[in-house]
């Protein structure tokens, strides 16, 4: 089995990665210069013709025409690693009910989109970052109260989950690219990027940041 993740410095691309690490997961990082447009090379944009980062190469598995998966966006890279590689759906002896894993799956993807979808959108789109961001901020807090995991339950991870890794990433990137926004309203969502900052696969990922 072989991973190779494409990243830039500082970029999304820190999320699939912090996962790779918090499971460990081998992986191979193949990190891009950005600012000098490696992204745009046809090597590249062989994998993600968008030209973005990340991307992941998969060869374990077989794309439908037969060549080794490629997949770019983020949140997609995050399920396929949860499903296939970390069997973070049906396994870590919380039962094989197909039902709970159709829910944990379905949850994961929720929790995934809503990062990537909703709560990316309040934070990098200024317009947004009045009123969308706060009446999100203010939500989140109530849900992370007390450190808790936004899968945990009886038939959910108990600790971290895939969910926990798309939002928290965003999260965590509040002090680093918006240290201007005052995060005191939210005492929960402080303590989770605290929490997110102090875990050790996280630092290797962002250096300590
Ligand atoms: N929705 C995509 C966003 C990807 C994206 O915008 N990546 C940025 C880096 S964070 C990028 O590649 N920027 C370079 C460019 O657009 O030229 C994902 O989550 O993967």
């Amino acid at each position: 089995m072989a991973l190779t993740l494409y990243g830039g410095a500082r970029s999304r691309a820190s999320m699939p990665r912090w996962y790779l690490e918090e499971r460990g997961i081998p992986y191979t990082w193949h990190e891009l210069d950005l600012k000098a447009g490696e992204h745009h090379q046809e090597s590249y944009t062989a994998i993600n013709p968008f030209a973005k980062v990340p991307a992941l190469v998969d060869d374990s598995i077989r794309a439908p025409g037969g060549e080794p998966l490629q997949l770019f966006e983020s949140g997609a890279i995050l399920m396929h690693l949860a499903e296939h590689h970390a069997n973070e759906f049906g396994g870590h002896g919380m039962g094989g009910d197909p039902g709970h894993a159709a829910a944990r799956r379905a949850l994961a993807s929720q929790w995934i989109l809503f990062a990537n979808a909703t709560l990316a959108v309040a934070l990098f789109v200024p317009s947004n970052r009045e009123r969308e961001f706060p009446r999100l901020m203010g939500v989140l807090d109530g849900l992370l109260r007390g450190g808790r995991s936004l899968m945990a339950g009886p038939w959910g991870n108990p600790d971290w989950s895939v969910a926990d890794c798309a939002v928290n990433a965003y999260l965590a990137y509040l002090p680093i690219f918006f240290a201007e926004i005052d995060l005191s309203p939210w005492p929960a969502v402080q303590a989770t990027i605290a929490a997110t900052q102090a875990r050790e696969a996280y630092q290797r990922v962002m250096g300590g940041r």
